[in-house]
């Protein structure tokens, strides 16, 4: 027997965005966030109902807050209702964002002969039922579990139950928000992995952690629908299920994202002057943006971590950042913002300082000639000998590998010693 699913979480409507910085904002931009989660959760709305799984399980922090708008409680009413009349089911957990009180009888009233389920309001707080498809088999048993209160101390899986002997031949289901292998004393439901594992059920459909994991092969964290601040970086979306004679045939993941968090370092060691910064900055974000032709995203915000040791670092500054951002909106047509810029640089100490220098970043710029490197070279070849012949070099192929090594370890002594001088000599350095 076949039948597909829907795992989705953490959808947090009415979660504003935060910790953007205001350079990423302007009408355009603003009109993008205050759609996107509605957006994103029509998207997951749209693609149920072409994709017609036979129920859809959300697995906690559905509304932000216990009290929501008005807007907040019909986006939610109206996607269910739209799941509920095209036959398709929808099983839902309360997590500590929106424990069950969160859920206004009167709107979520449901009753037993609804497609939709809220655990916790349609029935007990913990519940283990049956589900059957259009035609009335038996498809799968639901372990679920809700949260009472912003906040559950105790091992969630004690309410859980085992399989029954008379149920060992149905696919089974655990709906829990839990926080797994964090601290013994997080608030949000601690429990690990193993223990989860002990309870043989085929799918654990989690919530809480707000990035996409896949614990096993059996355990899934969906992440949240959308990302909301510079943290939440990556791809964000729900998953999607299908099931054969209780194997799981296919377990994909969708992403629904409308606005896309990503970080990204850029090294400017070799970058001339504050001009060709602009281009070797652009450039990477031109690659970057290369392999997201086929997202539907509409925005990419990018927190920018700006390294090495530069030329021109006594002019990185609040024009500088400005300038970047105001450059980059405007290259990739307001695509690609910077959100944020964190300035990790360090100035390039002048060649002749280092190697005079009596300190430690002397004596390390001077570990970089070839004698030095050579003997360290002859240590790590020796020590590494066995998975050197491994790789079958070539004559030609090892003597290029030796020196872009050579190369490699120079760079980053003198990188290091540099770094080194900068440090100890931070206050006493004059730009003019
Ligand atoms: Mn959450």
């Amino acid at each position: 027997m076949e039948f597909s699913f829907i795992h989705i979480s953490d959808i947090h409507i009415g979660r504003a965005f935060s910790s953007i910085n205001n350079y990423a904002f302007d009408e355009k931009v603003k009109n993008i966030y205050n759609n996107a989660t509605e957006k994103a959760f029509n998207r997951f709305i749209d693609f149920s109902l072409s994709a017609q799984p036979d129920f859809i399980l959300i697995s906690g922090d559905t509304f932000d807050n216990i009290e929501q708008d008005f807007k907040s409680k019909l986006i939610l009413k109206e996607g269910l209702k739209k799941l509920e009349k095209n036959g398709i089911k929808v099983y839902l957990i309360c997590g500590n964002h929106d424990p069950v009180n969160a859920y206004n009888k009167n709107t979520f009233d449901f009753d037993e002969n609804s497609l939709i389920k809220i655990i916790g309001i349609n029935s007990e707080r913990y519940s283990d039922f049956t589900v059957t498809d259009k035609d009335n088999n038996k498809i799968a048993v639901i372990h679920a579990l809700s949260y009472t209160e912003n906040h559950m101390s105790e091992n969630p899986l004690k309410y859980f139950s085992t399989i029954k002997e008379d149920e060992k031949d149905t696919f089974h289901i655990g709906l829990l928000h839990c926080d797994i292998e964090n601290s013994d004393n997080s608030q949000y439901a601690p429990c690990k992995a193993d223990e989860l594992r002990n309870f043989n059920y085929n799918y654990w459909a989690l919530g809480h952690i707000h990035i996409p994991i896949k614990k096993d092969n059996n355990i899934f964290y969906s992440g949240t629908l959308q990302g909301r601040n510079p943290k939440e970086t990556g791809i964000h979306g729900f998953r999607f299920i299908k099931v054969n004679n209780n194997i799981i045939i296919e377990n994909k993941f969708i992403p629904s994202d409308i606005i896309r968090f990503e970080d990204m370092e850029i090294n400017l060691s070799d970058t001339k002057d504050i001009t060709s910064s602009y281009s070797d900055i652009s450039d990477k974000l031109n690659n970057f943006i290369l392999n997201e032709t086929n997202s539907l995203c509409e925005l990419f915000l990018i927190r920018l971590k700006l390294k090495g040791n530069i030329e021109f670092y006594d002019e990185i500054n609040d024009e500088y950042y400005k300038t970047i951002t105001e450059k980059i909106k405007d290259i990739f047509s307001s695509k690609i913002y910077i959100s944020d810029i964190n300035n990790e640089t360090n100035p390039k100490i002048d060649e002749n300082i280092l190697k005079n220098d009596d300190g430690i970043s002397g004596e390390i710029y001077r570990t970089a000639d070839n004698e030095n490197i050579n003997e360290a070279f002859n240590k790590a070849q020796a020590d590494f000998s066995n998975i050197i012949s491994y790789c079958k070099f070539t004559d030609e192929e090892y003597s290029q590998f030796k020196t872009e090594l050579y190369e490699e370890i120079k760079k980053s002594l003198i990188n290091l010693a540099n770094n080194v001088y900068f440090n100890e000599n931070k206050e006493d350095i004059v730009y003019e």
